[in-house]
């Protein structure tokens, strides 16, 4: 049995699109921040042969993981499950228990820290003393954001060129205390469920939108340029890619068709606002950018957080804020447990 904790990551340059959705392989790379542990999943994994069938739960709820007709995502779990499972030589049937303590499906990349700290748990308690780098690669598998994850500090997804995937897999590229003062004002104005998933979202872009042939290759340049420009701690160059990199993913989706759209007024009210901000300063000192869902990622420093937050009260559709700086990764707990092993159910 193990017990791991993990956390999202905000990308810092996008990735939407695959190249291959049965592996998640991207078409471009992509570059995020790991986050620290205000928000958190938890999962406990249990091997044990006194449960018929491999079992899930996640928030309380049990999942279906092994009909013949699940969900994409449950399939992609099992698929990793059954993978590492068969590399330890382990029997036993997993009971999984796993918790958020943050809106899942609402843009806060829940399948991120889900996926990674999965792998980690199962690669812990199957005792396979896998590397990051191999965690990387099955945490991809279950969801393409969750590679990033495995690792703290800025991150670097490579796309990677091989049909087989080997070679797209994740890497720390910044350790987590370089730029220590970094933060992300994590902005809540909608915590419904996102009506188009990203899977889909992916998906649909590609095959229909005519404005994401250019994003790919521009894409990519913007990795390299931003990783300079964080490894000089220039939040100037940084904070414009973040920016127009956000617009650029979200201009493709627009264009899509049917159109998605997961921007709304609120988030709309938060552009103009961090432009209005950066403006009165004279220089970039906020940067924003929205994942899959209408909440706002406002990158800052420690130095400006107090007037990221004065323009945020000026918002009314803002409902809370989380400040988070940058995170150190998935680790396992020793002493904490989310199973009843009496009752072999979530405590
Ligand atoms: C990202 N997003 O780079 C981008 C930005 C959302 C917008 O990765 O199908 O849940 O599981 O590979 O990782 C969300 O997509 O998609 C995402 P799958 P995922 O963080």
């Amino acid at each position: 049995m193990s017990t791991a904790i993990g956390t999202p990551n905000i990308a810092l340059v996008k990735y939407w699109g695959k190249r291959d959705e049965e592996l998640n392989l991207p078409t471009n790379s992509s570059i995020s921040m790991t986050l620290d542990e205000k928000l958190t999943t938890k999962t406990s994994v249990l091997f044990t042969e006194e449960i018929d069938q491999d079992r899930l739960y996640i928030n309380r709820e049990e999942q279906d993981i092994n009909g013949a007709d699940i969900p994409e995502k449950s399939m992609f779990i099992k698929r990793a499950l059954e993978y590492m499972r068969k590399k330890s030589g382990i029997k036993g049937h997993a009971l999984i228990v796993s918790e958020n303590n943050f809106p899942t499906s609402s843009g806060i990349a829940s399948s991120a820290s889900g996926g990674a700290t999965l792998v980690f748990a199962l690669s812990d308690a199957l005792g396979l003393k896998m590397t990051r780098r191999e965690m990387s690669i099955i945490a991809r598998q279950i969801s393409g954001s969750a590679c990033r994850s495995v690792y703290g500090g800025i991150v670097e997804w490579k796309k990677g060129k091989k049909p087989d995937g080997s070679d797209s897999f994740a890497r720390q590229v910044i350790k987590p205390s370089y730029w220590g003062d970094l933060r992300d004002v994590i902005t809540i104005v909608d915590t419904s469920k996102k009506k188009i998933s990203s899977s889909v979202g992916h998906h649909t872009t590609i095959a229909t939108s005519t404005l994401y042939k250019n994003r790919p290759k521009h894409a990519d340049a913007e990795v390299k340029i931003i990783k300079d420009a964080i490894k000089r701690k220039d939040f100037q160059a940084m904070a414009e890619i973040i920016m127009r990199d956000s617009n650029d993913m979200h201009a493709t989706m627009l264009d899509t068709w049917p159109p998605i759209m997961y921007l709304n007024d609120n988030s709309r009210d938060i552009i103009y606002a961090i432009h209005e901000l950066n403006e009165k300063k004279g220089r970039y000192v906020a940067a924003y950018t929205f994942d899959a869902g209408a909440n706002a990622h406002i990158i800052t420093t420690e130095d400006f957080i107090n007037d990221v937050l004065d323009v945020l009260k000026g918002i009314n559709s803002v409902k809370s804020t989380i400040q988070s700086g940058v995170g150190n990764g998935p680790k396992i707990l020793k002493n904490e447990s989310l199973i009843d092993l009496s009752k072999l159910s979530p405590i």
